[in-house]
């Protein structure tokens, strides 16, 4: 929303606090799957409507305010853009979340941080070697498409989970170069109102 020069306000859900606010029934009546984000459309008329899913969030932005735009124009570059935002999206994320690393823990006794660091490893391995075809100064050429919106989110994860970058170069030097742009300074997960 940074990027496209949106006006929004920030609600925080704190993933950990109180048990997981996620989990708080008047979330779950938003977000049945129990999981931020949840963006909310409000009208003219000051009716509400609830969205959840980063990927279904990226494409309604990028409809509902197509500039400037986040997907490249030529029709291979904008599904391979859509496609290394699933590397992340589909292929890592969900791995690497609070409720597989409880179920691992919890239910079948093993190694949480194991599970993960495996997953993701896997994970940003393949998104290296696919991002080194399509490179620019960005992920794909040289504006921040899809793409990047996933990469940061999950390159803090890495660096979360002790992941060692040095393997990722292309990745490395992408994220830092989004790291100094204003949309991301200003919303980065560091900088988060709820960050901690
Ligand atoms: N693919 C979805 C997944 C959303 C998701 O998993 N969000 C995580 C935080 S990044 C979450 O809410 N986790 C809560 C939990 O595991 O309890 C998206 O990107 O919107």
């Amino acid at each position: 929303m940074r990027l496209k020069g949106l006006d929004y306000a920030y609600v925080s859900v704190h993933l950990v606090r109180d048990g997981g606010q996620q989990h708080a029934a008047a979330y779950r009546a938003l977000n049945p799957m129990a999981q931020v984000p949840t963006l909310e459309i409000v009208d003219d008329a000051g009716g509400s409507r609830f969205l959840g899913q980063s990927l279904a969030i990226l494409q309604y932005l990028e409809d509902a305010h197509p500039e400037p735009s986040l997907l490249p124009r030529d029709a291979f570059l904008k599904a391979r853009a859509w496609q290394l935002a699933e590397i992340v999206n589909a292929g890592i994320q969900p791995l690497q979340n609070l409720e597989p690393q409880r179920y691992v823990k919890q239910e079948l006794h093993g190694d949480a941080m194991a599970f993960t660091r495996y997953f993701v490893a896997r994970g940003i391995a393949a998104l290296e070697q696919e991002a080194r075809q399509t490179a620019g100064q960005y992920l794909v050429g040289d504006a921040i498409t899809v793409a990047d919106c996933c990469l940061v989110p999950q390159m803090q994860a890495c660096r979360r989970f002790g992941i060692d970058l040095a393997p990722y170069p292309t990745l490395a030097a992408v994220d830092a170069r989004l790291a100094t742009h204003p949309a991301v300074l200003a919303t980065h997960p560091d900088r988060q109102p709820d960050s901690e």
